[in-house]
């Protein structure tokens, strides 16, 4: 498939509606879309990649927003891109997101994207990766990967961020137990965000606590705490963010993570690659209905018929 050169390049470049343009061929499932990655992807790797993950409503887009404001305040590019599968029936989480970075839109040095749903097997994870990869490419500075708690994707693009941060809300016991039971790995940074909430204290001592079981690295986790709708904290949060990647870059740990998670993602594409092939193969097989027919009937046990058809197709 041959890649739109000038798209390439002007991507390179910078240029936003090659960019809006890119992301829309990944989004697409577009083969045009896969080739350009391939073609960019060696000059990927600059941006800092935060990743910002929490609970619906924990308000992971509201402080993104304020989180922006403090880059350009910086003079650094920027690129958002927000994913929430959670709603898929309605485009209502899609609406919020743009209204609270509504402020942003107009400034040419801040990149928003939203992705929904998306209906092609490949799914929606798949498709992010390459997003944001190519925000990247970019030469966006900075860029914020948003995205709803626990990932049951196989292909999670909080993998893809160099520094994750956790958003909670007062009273969300849901992820603490998460976190506690091991559902859910422990964050780089956590902030308490709706922190005039009187429950507040209550539960950064039940987080402390959780990390305190934990066992220890050589990176502290902070505890933060912000108000994202007026900006309280958000500077100090900045500051921890901007700290965890100073750390992981003097540790030599940025590139061991890096690696980490590129591993992850290479395993991921594949498994879930082998997962769709092999269920378009066995959809249009008729031997396949007939093992079925076979476990229905007890003749054959369900983990013999799944050895067999791994005999015949993955060995
Ligand atoms: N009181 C209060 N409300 C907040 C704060 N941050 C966000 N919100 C509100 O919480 C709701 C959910 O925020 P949103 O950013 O969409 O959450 P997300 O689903 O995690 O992205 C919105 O109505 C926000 O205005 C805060 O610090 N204090
Ligand atoms: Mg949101």
């Amino acid at each position: 498939m041959p890649v739109d050169a000038s798209l390439a390049q002007r991507l390179l470049d910078g240029d936003r509606r090659a960019l809006a343009r890119a992301i829309s061929l990944v989004e697409n499932d577009d083969p045009a879309g896969w080739a350009l990655v391939r073609e960019v992807y060696p000059h990927t790797g600059r941006a800092a990649v935060v990743g910002v993950t929490g609970a619906p409503g924990a308000g992971k887009s509201t402080l993104i927003g304020a989180l922006v404001a403090n880059r350009r305040a910086a003079d650094r590019s920027v690129a958002v891109l927000s994913i929430d599968p959670s709603s898929p029936f309605t485009q209502g989480a899609l609406l919020g997101d743009r209204i609270r970075l509504a402020e942003h839109f107009l400034d040419p040095g801040v990149f928003i994207r939203s992705m929904a749903n998306r209906g092609a097997l490949g799914g929606l994870s798949e498709a992010s990766l390459q997003a944001a990869l190519l925000m990247d490419a970019a030469g966006r500075d900075d860029v914020f990967l948003e995205t709803v708690g626990v990932g049951q994707a196989e292909v999670d693009i909080i993998d893809h961020a160099d520094t994750v941060l956790l958003v909670l809300m007062p009273g969300g016991g849901d992820s603490v137990q998460a976190l506690k039971a091991g559902i859910m790995e422990i964050p780089d940074v956590i902030v308490v965000n709706k922190a005039d909430h009187p429950l507040t204290p209550t539960m950064v001592r039940e987080i402390r606590g959780v990390l305190s079981l934990a066992p220890q690295g050589p990176w502290q986790v902070p505890v933060l705490q912000t108000e994202a709708v007026d900006g309280r904290g958000v500077d100090e949060l900045m500051e921890a963010l901007l700290e965890h990647r100073a750390h992981i870059e003097r540790e030599g740990t940025l590139s061991e993570r890096r690696r980490r998670n590129l591993r992850m993602e290479v395993l991921a594409l594949a498994t879930s690659r082998v997962r769709r092939e092999l269920e378009q193969r066995l959809e249009r097989e008729p031997g396949f209905e007939r093992l079925i027919d076979d476990v229905v009937a007890r003749r054959l046990d369900p983990a013999s018929a799944a050895a067999a058809i791994l005999d015949q197709h993955v060995r």
